[in-house]
């Protein structure tokens, strides 16, 4: 298959390539490498040390022997989108290149524009662009599990049936997104059914939980060149992720309020066999799918415990200590998403995350001067309110 990943240069997209690639695809990339620039702009750095694009497709093609081709621009241009899909002629493409950051987009009005206009406009252009270019490719569309929020009700995978005044339908199970990020990817899935119901393109449309880890089993691990990101600053830097990097440098782990949100979780590796059996296994035309991708619903309480005990079994010193939460949120609620669509597909969830957090913690050790150069990106500030304070440890 020739798959385009439309952020390759990321934390899933570049270890997506090497997945892709040694399954025997042919893998292009796009990347406007806007993440290293979001990441500087909150005052951090990737933990693991990554190389420059250069030297990322130097060493994919020493190490896997396929060269790389890299489209470097920006959906939110067009034409520039449209020609990079006539030349490459994708089965798929893969769609990746968003603002992920629920706090960066609360910032203030200029980031909460931002994000929604990056996303919604870029993933716009690529819908046109698709229409325009490869109308029989599948768009594999990275949404959240965030687009959900958390109901008092199970939630099914992306449709529910309806009763009402005595008719019957199947339609979208209502949105309750939680940040102007999480927003963006609502306004991206309807626009994506949309363009499904009247073009006829074929699409699935990813509700991924939060992504941790450092590995897949694909990237050598004496190849520094070949890791992916990890980042930890409030912004980039997800629950696990976050608690790992503090782990090891003993800065006690910045649990939001009781930390009693329920969410669900995947290691870096479930979510590469995930998109790899989404891309292997397309949609019919005109058909727009939703997969809920997460494979288990923890609480970060029970998450940051998880770090504490895997991190001290290894020698560390980890401290929790709960701050305010920044954001406005449940810290208690009922949580229980379905899961069921890729579990059909042959999804085997690797069920280790000790194993993982102490693979993480064992990748992320050399690194520790690296983080602590960047310490106060691990205080959050960046408050759902609209105020900016650091918050204050809890009693
Ligand atoms: N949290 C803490 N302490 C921290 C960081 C986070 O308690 O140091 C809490 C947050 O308050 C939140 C939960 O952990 O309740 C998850 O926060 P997060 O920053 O790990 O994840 P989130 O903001 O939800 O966003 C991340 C990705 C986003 C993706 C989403 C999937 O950044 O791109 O869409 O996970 S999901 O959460 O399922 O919507």
């Amino acid at each position: 298959m020739r798959i385009l990943i439309a952020g390759i240069d990321g934390y899933l997209g570049w270890p997506l390539a090497q997945h892709l690639t040694v399954r025997g695809h042919t893998v292009a990339g796009l990347d406007a490498l806007l993440r290293r620039d979001w990441v500087a702009e909150m005052n951090s750095d990737s933990a693991i040390p990554i190389a420059s694009l250069d030297e990322r497709l130097a060493a994919f093609e020493q190490h896997f022997g396929s060269h790389l081709t890299v489209y470097r621009g920006n959906l939110l241009d067009y034409a520039f989108t449209r020609l990079a899909l006539a030349e490459f002629h994708p089965d798929t493409v893969v769609h990746l290149a968003e603002m992920p950051s629920a706090p960066y987009s609360m910032m203030d009005a200029a980031h909460a524009a931002f994000t929604q206009h990056n996303n919604v406009i870029g993933s716009l252009n690529l819908l046109w662009a698709m229409r325009d270019a490869a109308p029989a490719a599948h768009l594999l569309k990275l949404g959240t599990m965030g687009e959900y929020g958390t109901p008092n009700l199970d939630i099914p995978e992306g449709f529910f049936e309806v009763e009402y005044r005595g008719r019957r339908d199947t339609l979208p199970f209502p949105r309750q997104a939680n940040s102007f990020y999480h927003w963006s990817k609502v306004h991206d899935s309807h626009n994506t059914q949309f363009a499904c119901r009247v073009w006829g393109l074929r699409a699935t449309d990813v509700m991924q939980g939060v992504v941790f880890g450092t590995r897949i089993d694909a990237m050598p691990p004496d190849l520094p060149r070949l890791a992916t990101r990890l980042d930890f600053d409030q912004c980039f830097g997800t629950a696990i992720n976050r608690f790992c990097c503090q782990a090891v440098i003993g800065h006690p782990l910045t649990l939001y309020g009781t930390g009693g949100m329920r969410r669900g979780f995947l290691p870096l590796r479930d979510s590469v066999q995930c998109l790899t059996l989404a891309c292997e296994n397309p949609p019919t035309a005109g058909e727009y799918r939703v997969f809920n991708q997460f494979e288990q619903v923890y609480s970060i309480a029970e998450l940051a415990a998880l770090v504490q005990e895997v991190g001290r079994s290894i020698g560390l010193n980890v401290e929790i200590q709960p701050i305010e939460n920044p954001r406005a949120e449940s810290g208690d609620h009922y949580y229980n998403p379905d899961r069921q669509h890729l579990l059909d597909l042959g999804y085997v969830p690797s069920n280790d995350i000790r194993g993982e957090i102490r693979q993480m913690l064992t990748d992320l050790r050399p690194h520790a001067d690296r983080i602590h150069k960047y310490r106060p990106a691990l205080i959050p500030d960046i408050r759902w309110d609209g105020k900016r304070s650091p918050s204050q440890p809890l009693a």
